[in-house]
């Protein structure tokens, strides 16, 4: 198929300002009858998209038409003889049980007790009914559902309540109005037996809003710390943004069917469970926080993507950009800052950094595109954070909300762009923001080079920084980025020195802006050589390229007042003594040891920032730095790195703090617990490495005894990755406990398919016979495939290219069953041109092999020939 493409875009020619769509809901069978009420050119043809839908009957301004006054072919309905308000009346059927993709209208669960749900982003609702199936045409909808009352007590839709009741034969019906036009990609349906917990709110405005948690009943219990979370965001939302919520009822559903995190439907949210459910037996303290952020994110969505939303999929980060920073915002507000950005950080460079390195590499508004499935990216997604993020630090906090009230304002129902927003932003604050949008064209990271000097006769310390691109094949020419850099100068003493640039004292920190490709910035009155710190915060997303010497960096890591910057430098340090480890160099991975032991033993410093200090970067991130990837070797330098900083702790000093972490009573989940545990894991695992038999005797012991699930899943993992004794028995004791909790077993199969080396791929093949896996759940697939592939470098990216066929084979049969989730999983090939040379060839063979089969998808078929590039 030809690629769509950002340029070609022209606006519609039918517009659709109201729609009343009624279900005739089944299981094996749904009717779906459409009516669109058409506004425009009557000289242009009428298309709408509609996708393998069986058309029953069909009639323009209440009258039948012939069959030669419309078409179906290819996905496109094309209707002669339409006129500007006309009314098209169709109807379709549609096979729910059989649709094993999950967009459009699908059944979760089982046969029996399962229940009907739809997910329309991108394009599902062309596989529900006719419609001109793009985010700019905004229409207004009124639902009417009926169904069999006992099968499907539960009837819900996006919009306000407008009336229920009886039908006869055991039916019955339920009407919904939506007063605020959507596009169609918001639609949202629910239909079955479901338990709800519900709680009203109050707006700010002083409005009653029934809140509503659905899910099935054996998990209703579980739904109470996202109701909580839900009231944070809104309330969070009205002060930090005087955003409030617009309709009578929130409802939130829970599926354990669903091919990503969450959806923002209007006033009808749609969860995988694993980001709805959470109670303390089951759920982790991460995945606790990835509940309260996914609630946020999605409930952000009702302004960021909902009221104003995208004019076409390649503005697709104009609202998930915008609202993955606000989710950030506000999980930094309800746990903490520093926190918090260590783990964006480390989530952007694990995960977009090496996809805008690969050749599936593309600008944040990606020019052209086959399948928009494929753009839900850490690129568009993260990266577009980043962005966000660097525009509120140049309009600092008053600014930004300035410019985001304008935003707002001047976009409410509207399909916008980033133009949109950047003008918005800007026009507030009387600044020309447009020079930003060359960094949601550009693909690849940025590097950004730093150099310093010290003028001890003028006391003068002048800094150096230039930009430069990453050759990428869309652009040759790059224009230099405006890249805001948040620095600070260190004495020797590890204090932060008072900045004075251009005669004016500026504080101990100040924002430099690069913009073009070269630029100095002196700061006066300096009296011996500074150290810098650079990129405070991560203030842009590039590549920092700075000759730090190792003491320098231990410096930054040892005083930094702000945790961040303090993690940051011992990651960069982190980088240098991993380098050591290989070439048996001492300098780096000394001063990196030795500044962690000390900090290892400073009883002020909050466990959770430590336990983060003392995780060097992982294996994908080292990975990004190679000329030439052995992933097997990484693994081992990255694994002799912890031991020797394991060993300059000391194993002592490593069992004493764990037995100080431990605690009696019952799980507590507060932030100083949840600290505590994080340590707690931490020291285990560096235990594990020099003193496996203590450590599995604590791992052991803090398995039978843990009163959750992640001192019991840490314990686990400490067990089976050291080849624990009593790793078998551990691991059938999970299975066993948590056999009916699809959740908790999705993490049994994930923590064996991290297992190193070259055992995982045996024990994935024997977890794939396990009667709890199938392909067709989304999180099962993910949590067995997904992991081995993307998660466990050294397990996958075996020599012998046993792991690439295992992969290549299991996305064939997924493919057929689920499109979305078979491309999503194939990107973990991303990057093989850079593996040395054995495991390329293998890797080469594999895919070629893959893509020369003709019955993939199109999704699918667009990773592979993109990662072959
Ligand atoms: N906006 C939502 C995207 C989404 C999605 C996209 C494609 C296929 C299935 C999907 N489910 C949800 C999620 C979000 O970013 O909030
Ligand atoms: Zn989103």
């Amino acid at each position: 198929t030809a690629p769509i493409r950002l340029r070609d875009y022209a606006p519609p020619a039918w517009r659709v300002e109201s729609i009343e769509l009624s279900f005739e809901l089944g299981i094996d069978t749904t009717e779906v009858t459409a009516r669109l009420h058409l506004r425009g050119d009557a000289s242009r043809p009428l298309r709408l998209d509609g996708e393998g839908l069986e058309l029953l009957a069909i009639a323009l301004d209440e009258q039948p038409l012939d069959a030669g006054a419309w078409r179906y072919a290819d996905g496109v309905l094309e209707v002669d003889g339409v006129s500007d308000g006309s009314v098209l009346t169709t109807r379709v059927r549609t096979h729910p049980a059989a649709n094993t993709a999950l967009e459009g209208l699908y059944l979760s669960g089982s046969r029996e007790a399962g229940f009907l749900l739809t997910q329309c982003e991108a394009e599902g609702f062309r596989h529900i009914t006719f419609f001109p199936d793009r985010p700019d045409v905004l229409t207004r909808y009124t639902v009417t559902l009926q169904a069999d009352r006992a099968r499907f007590p539960v009837l819900l839709a996006g919009g306000n309540p407008d009336g229920a009741g009886d039908l006869p034969d055991g039916r019955h019906w339920a009407r919904f109005v939506d007063p605020h036009p959507k596009p169609c990609y918001l639609f949202a349906l629910v239909a079955g037996r479901l338990e709800k917990i519900e709680r009203d709110y109050l707006t700010g405005e002083g409005r009653t809003v029934k809140l509503v948690i659905w899910s099935e009943a054996n998990v209703i219990d579980s739904c109470h710390y996202a109701m909580d979370a839900l009231e944070r965001c809104m309330r969070w939302d009205e002060q930090a943004y005087g955003r409030h919520y617009d309709l009578d009822v929130f409802h939130v559903v829970a599926t354990h069917d669903f091919n990503m995190g969450a959806m923002e439907n209007k006033g009808l949210n749609i969860f995988n469970a694993k980001y709805l459910l959470a109670d303390p037996d089951t759920t982790t303290d991460d995945e606790y926080k990835a509940v309260e952020a996914v609630v946020a994110h999605e409930y952000f969505h009702n302004w960021s993507g909902n009221r104003v939303t995208c004019r076409d999929w390649f503005q697709l980060s104009l609202k998930e950009g915008l609202t993955v920073f606000r989710e950030q915002q506000f999980s930094a507000d309800m746990n903490s800052t520093a926190l918090k950005r260590i783990e964006d950080v480390a989530l952007l460079r694990r995960a977009q950094f090496p996809e805008d390195a690969g050749p599936l590499a593309h600008p944040v508004r990606p020019a052209e595109y086959r399948e928009i499935n494929n753009f839900y990216t850490a690129t568009v997604y993260e990266k577009g954070s980043e962005l966000v993020r660097m525009l509120a630090g140049k309009l600092g906090p008053e600014g930004f909300r300035r410019g985001m009230d304008r935003y707002f304002e001047r976009n409410d129902g509207r399909a916008a762009t980033i133009e949109d927003f950047l003008a918005a932003l800007g026009d507030a604050n009387d600044l020309d923001l447009m020079p930003y949008l060359a960094w949601y064209g550009q693909a690849g990271t940025p590097r950004l080079r730093a150099r310093g000097h010290f003028d001890a006769g003028a006391r003068r310390y002048t800094l150096t920084l230039s930009q430069h691109a990453q050759a990428h094949a869309d652009l040759p020419e790059k224009p230099p980025l405006p890249i805001p850099v948040k620095l600070a100068l260190f004495d020797r003493d590890g204090r932060m020195l008072a900045l004075r640039m251009d005669g004016q004292t500026v504080g101990h920190e100040a924002v430099v802006v690069l913009d073009r490709d070269e630029q100095t910035f002196a700061f006066d009155e300096i009296e011996r050589s500074p150290v810098p710190s650079l990129l405070r915060g991560f203030s842009a997303p590039v590549i920092l390229e700075c000759d730090y010497a190792p003491a320098d960096l231990a410096l930054l890591l040892t005083h930094d007042p702000d945790g961040f910057n303090r993690w940051e430098a011992g990651q960069q340090l982190a980088a240098l003594a991993f380098d050591d480890c290989r070439h048996g160099g001492q300098i780096a991975l000394q001063a990196w040891c030795n500044a962690l032991a000390q900090l290892f033993a400073d009883p002020t410093l909050d466990p959770a920032l430590l336990a983060d200090l003392l995780t060097p970067p992982g294996e994908v991130e080292l990975a990004e730095r190679e000329q030439e990837v052995d992933p097997a070797q990484i693994h081992a330098l990255r694994q002799q790195l912890q031991k020797q900083l394991a060993e300059t702790i000391g194993a002592f000093a490593l069992a004493q703090r764990l037995a100080a972490l431990e605690v009696a009573g019952p799980l507590q989940l507060d932030a100083v617990a949840k600290a505590q545990r994080r340590l707690k894991r931490r020291v285990l695992e560096l235990l594990a490495l020099i003193d496996a038999p203590t450590a599995q005797a604590r791992a052991d012991a803090q398995y039978r005894r843990a009163q959750g699930m992640t001192d019991r899943l840490a314990a686990l993992s400490v067990l089976v990755r050291s080849d624990a004794a009593s790793a078998a028995d551990a691991l059938a004791d999970f299975r066993r406990r948590h056999a009916d909790n699809p959740l908790a077993l999705d993490k049994w199969f994930a923590v064996q398919a991290q297992l190193p080396g070259e055992r995982a791929l045996e024990r994935v093949r024997s977890l794939e016979s396990d009667p709890a896996f199938t392909l067709k759940n989304p999180n099962r697939a993910r949590a067995l495939l997904g992991t081995f592939a993307s998660g466990n470098p050294s397990g996958f990216h075996r020599a012998d290219g046993a792991g690439y066929q295992l992969l290549a084979e299991r996305l064939v049969a997924l493919d057929a069953l689920n499109p979305q989730i078979a491309a999503r999983l194939a990107t973990a090939f991303n990057g093989w041109q850079r593996l040395e040379p054995v495991r390329r060839d293998a890797a080469r063979r594999v895919l070629s092999a893959l893509a020369e089969k003709p019955e993939l998808s199109r999704n699918l078929a667009e990773i592979v020939a993109g990662v072959l590039k």
